[in-house]
């Protein structure tokens, strides 16, 4: 595991806040791109919502996009940046889950794209997936590649046996683990099948505002597979991927069968080239004690690594639903660490996801819907620096975002928060007798506001662009890696919006940069910084 910190540049471009309707007080622009090493993190700067518990499709059957898109503006108001959707292709499984309960039609054994499932109708999906991206929910869509209910009556994929497309057909047909017995497994390295799943990305991206993507079970083919996938269908997009995969399932003469959860799951990331839920923590979060928390891959000091961890408490598997056997809960968290293991989540680095039934169901949205209001004030993303204090009991910790620093004490015996970091803190939350604390320093707290920039005689070359480059996080930090991109339509005039903090001062330029290669600057913006202030509206004027 590399020890030191290399200066890291996320490469992010910041898309334009069309509206200038200030929203709630932490609505920030919402931040693309990927990380310097290519991983399709959308910025670093999303907080997710797992959209669906296991038992929906019992206790809502039929009904659950329509739940959805009705809840389409609580989920924007409680912070939420994205959703993660069941698999949207129709399921006709069923099988005996014990106790006289049948389970299956959750997706995840599929018979064809066919959006008609036990989730709603196609139309219904539309129009839920319309209205979360209406509200800024971006919509990220489950993908079972690795298997499928393989010769379902009325299955319209058309493949047929004995011509490459499934594992059974050769010897080695899969460049994976098998689903189970693998007799329902693809063979993702053929074109016919690898061009099926290209064809449905792009179409979920054309007409069902993907804007992004889950890859299920990623141990069962190629991650590779999964970078060429998403770079040909979205490569602008977000994507995560399942790998639930212990050390110890791999055969000994696989390297990973030694490594740690961190290492493997990491080494996912390198080759596909997408995020990675962090089972390194979610295994530390069952079986360490609360100060091993920091010991997950968003904790890791390399921001190249803790940058591209998806963390999560529990999800569809792990965790419990509401409902018949109260869902499937193979590695639920006990209660009693839940909600600091959400206060650790949402006040660390990695993308954090929510679970459907702890938001909604089990009483924490407004426990949940704070912690997020914190983050985002603070300005932390996945690649936030965070310093562990091990003075005190429990999980002490720092996360330093763009906009200030959160201290956590979790089921600590910390007295004073200035012991262990200096500078004065103001205590933002006190839950459970003082188990879950948390204080901050900075931060926004006041309003964001769209500011019009404008850069005007940006003669450029094909390949390069102008960008706004200035003199804080949101503008870059005068590294050109991390400028903002503006839009040619009146070119030579280039504009775009950006928010900062209400009555906040930034100094600015326009340069000409190349687009694919962030330390190429062809040009920078003549005479002294131009300044702006920020305020609803106001226009500030760039000039080559
Ligand atoms: O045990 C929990 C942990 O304890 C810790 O202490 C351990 C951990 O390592 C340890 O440290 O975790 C272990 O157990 C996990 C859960 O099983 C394993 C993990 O690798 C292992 O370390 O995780 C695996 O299983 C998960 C469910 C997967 C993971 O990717 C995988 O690694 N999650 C995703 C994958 C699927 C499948 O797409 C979904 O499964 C999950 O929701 C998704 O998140 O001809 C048809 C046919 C035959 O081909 C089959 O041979 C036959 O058996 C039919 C039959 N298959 C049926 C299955 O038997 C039945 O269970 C199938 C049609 O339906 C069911 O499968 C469900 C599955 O049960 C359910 O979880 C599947 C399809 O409906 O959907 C879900
Ligand atoms: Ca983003
Ligand atoms: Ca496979």
């Amino acid at each position: 595991m590399p020890a030191k910190q290399p200066l890291r540049a996320a490469v992010v471009a910041i898309s334009f806040v069309s509206s200038c309707i200030a929203m709630t007080p932490y609505a920030a622009a919402d931040v693309s791109g990927k990380t310097a090493e290519g991983v399709r993190f959308h910025g670093g700067d999303e907080i997710i919502l797992q959209g669906f518990h296991w038992n929906v499709v019992r206790t809502a059957e039929y009904n659950w996009y329509n739940v959805l898109q009705s809840k389409a503006a609580d989920i924007a108001a409680d912070g939420f940046t994205s959703i993660w959707l069941p698999p949207a292709w129709r399921d006709q499984s069923s099988y005996d889950a014990g106790s006289g309960v049948t389970f299956g039609g959750e997706g995840y054994f599929w018979t064809d794209f066919n959006k008609d499932s036990r989730y709603g109708n196609n139309g219904q999906l539309q129009s839920a997936a319309a209205a979360l991206t209406a509200q800024g929910v971006k919509v990220i869509y489950d993908i079972v590649p690795n298997h499928h209910n393989r010769g379902h009556w009325g299955d319209e994929l058309d493949l047929d046996s004995n011509q490459g497309h499934y594992r059974s057909d050769c010897g080695s047909c899969d460049d994976g683990d098998p689903f189970i017995s693998g007799d329902s497994d693809f063979n993702t390295a053929d074109s016919t099948v690898y061009n099926l799943f290209l064809n449905e990305l792009s179409n979920l991206k054309n007409n069902y505002n993907a804007a992004g993507f889950r890859f299920d079970f990623v141990r069962g083919y190629d991650p590779a597979r999964i970078d060429a996938w998403v770079g040909s269908a979205l490569d602008s997009g977000y994507c995560v991927g399942e790998l639930w995969k212990s050390p110890g399932e791999y055969p000994a003469s696989d390297w990973r069968s030694s490594a740690s959860w961190q290492e493997i799951i990491k080494d996912f990331a390198d080759t596909s080239h997408c995020s990675v839920f962090d089972f390194a923590l979610k295994e530390r979060l069952q079986n360490g004690s609360i100060s091993d928390w920091r010991y997950g891959l968003n904790g890791n000091p390399d921001a190249a690594w803790r940058e591209v961890a998806v963390t999560f408490v529990d999800n569809h598997d792990t965790g419990y639903s509401p409902g018949p056997l109260d869902g499937q809960h193979h590695w639920a968290l006990p209660d009693w660490k839940r909600k600091m293991a959400y206060a650790y989540i949402l006040t660390s680095p990695g993308t954090p996801v929510v679970y459907w039934s702890h938001m909604y169901d089990w009483g924490l949205e407004s426990f949940i819907s704070s912690l997020i209001q914190i983050r985002k004030e603070a300005g932390i993303k996945a690649y936030s620096p965070i310093s562990f204090h091990s003075g005190p009991s429990g999980l002490v910790g720092t996360t330093t975002g763009e906009n200030g620093k959160v201290l956590f004490a979790l089921d600590s015996n910390l007295s004073d928060p200035s012991s262990v970091e200096s500078g004065s803190w103001s205590q933002v939350m006190n839950e459970d007798s003082g188990q879950i604390r948390i204080w901050k320093q900075g931060g926004t707290g006041g309003t964001t506001v769209a500011v019009n920039f404008q850069c005007s005689n940006g003669v450029t070359n094909m390949g390069d662009s102008v960008y706004v480059v200035g003199n804080n996080a949101t503008l870059g930090n005068w590294n050109a890696a991390n400028a903002v991109k503006l839009d040619p339509t009146a070119y030579p005039t280039w504009t775009g919006t950006i928010s900062l903090t209400s009555g906040s001062s930034s100094e600015w330029k326009c340069i000409i940069r190349n687009e694919s290669d962030p330390t190429n600057v062809i040009q920078w913006e003549g005479g002294a910084n131009n300044v702006v202030t920020a305020s609803a509206g106001v226009l500030t004027i760039g000039d080559f």
